[in-house]
């Protein structure tokens, strides 16, 4: 099996993004190690702190933050970093070509159920102009050089996108190497399956409430077809399923905080995400607009998210932007 960076050079990826995918690699081996060991690492657990979404810190989510940080920002092509964890960006190497934002362990609330939990990253450019600090971040998705995730679970999967369709890798502990598992992972455009947090039906807009009602009422309502749900609640686990078999994830607007409708971050979970399932073949789409082609005004803005197989997210938006006109059997 080939491993990364000569498959890397294969696709004639630059060398600076190369050299970003290593540097990433080796935190995502330290980090899966110490996921593994579990308590016995004695990192499991929460810390006394919040961060800066308001979200009390495990102790692997500052373990994990602080060492891609660290690492990251060692490396010369690096001009800054944005992370979940962090307040502000971190800047690097002055002449770096690079941005990188990652949330450092998505679905962290699984750790202490040894359940799924993942690396997320997106790498921009780092603009020419004089652009510094936050700005430079504020960059369409559509900019993204390279996008990505660390999958820590029964195996640690590496899955990233250059531009030129997804490539999966395994990582071989025997060996401490990502083996290439699959080239060119795509998304069926059709699915029955569905990935939402049905404890928000209540604060959803009609519109995807009925859309969801569609989908439960099954073979005998106006989908004319059974559908299965799943939700593990850590998004990198969701995606990855519906990348490896198609599906629908939404995580939607909802009323639950005045003023704060939506739970997923733009910069660092729906803009790589968005890169990786439209490179797959699948869509990602807010409920307003195209993920990627969203301007951001926040490296912190959340936004709602839809993706997955084409033709059940068009279905859903049909839904939601009132021409429901209810398929008859899609
Ligand atoms: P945590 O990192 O705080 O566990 O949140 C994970 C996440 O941002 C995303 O990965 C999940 O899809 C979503 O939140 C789960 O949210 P709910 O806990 O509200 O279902």
């Amino acid at each position: 099996m080939q491993r990364l960076i000569p498959t890397l050079r294969r696709d004639q990826v630059a060398e600076g993004l190369i050299s970003v995918i290593n540097t990433l690699q080796i935190c995502a081996k330290e980090i899966s190690y110490r996921l593994h060991q579990g308590e016995l690492a004695g990192v499991l657990g929460s810390t006394l702190d919040e961060n800066i979404q308001g979200e009390t810190q495990k102790k692997l989510d500052v373990l994990s933050n602080q060492l891609l940080k660290d690492i990251l920002l060692e490396n010369k092509f690096v001009r800054a970093v944005a992370s979940e964890e962090e307040e502000g960006i971190v800047d690097g190497f002055a002449d770096g070509k690079y941005l990188i934002a990652f949330d450092p362990l998505d679905g962290s609330s699984n750790i202490d159920i040894n359940s799924m939990v993942g690396t997320i990253f997106s790498v921009l450019p780092a603009p020419t102009n004089e652009r510094s600090g936050a700005d430079m971040f504020l960059q369409p998705g559509h900019q993204q050089l390279m996008a990505g995730y660390v999958l820590y679970g029964p195996s640690t999967m590496l899955v990233f996108t250059t531009g030129k369709g997804l490539r999966v890798f395994t990582l071989d502990t025997t060996v401490g190497e990502f083996l290439l598992t699959d080239e060119n992972l795509e998304i069926p455009t059709d699915t029955c399956e569905f990935a939402i947090n049905m404890s928000n039906y209540r604060h959803w807009q009609p519109e995807m409430r009925s859309y969801i009602d569609d989908l439960l009422a099954g073979e005998t309502g106006p989908r004319c077809k059974n559908f299965n749900m799943r939700w593990i609640a850590a998004m990198v686990a969701d995606v990855h399923r519906v990348l490896c078999r198609g599906g629908l994830f939404t995580y939607p607007w909802d009323n639950r905080k005045p003023g704060k409708p939506y739970k997923l971050r733009l910069m660092y979970e729906g803009n790589p995400m968005a890169y990786l399932v439209e490179q797959a073949g699948g869509k990602a789409h807010s409920g307003e607009q195209r993920i990627m082609d969203i301007e951001p005004n926040d490296i912190h803005q959340r936004i709602g998210v839809i993706l997955g197989s084409a033709n059940e997210v068009d279905t859903c938006l049909s839904y939601l932007q009132g021409s429901q006109s209810k398929p008859s059997n899609v």
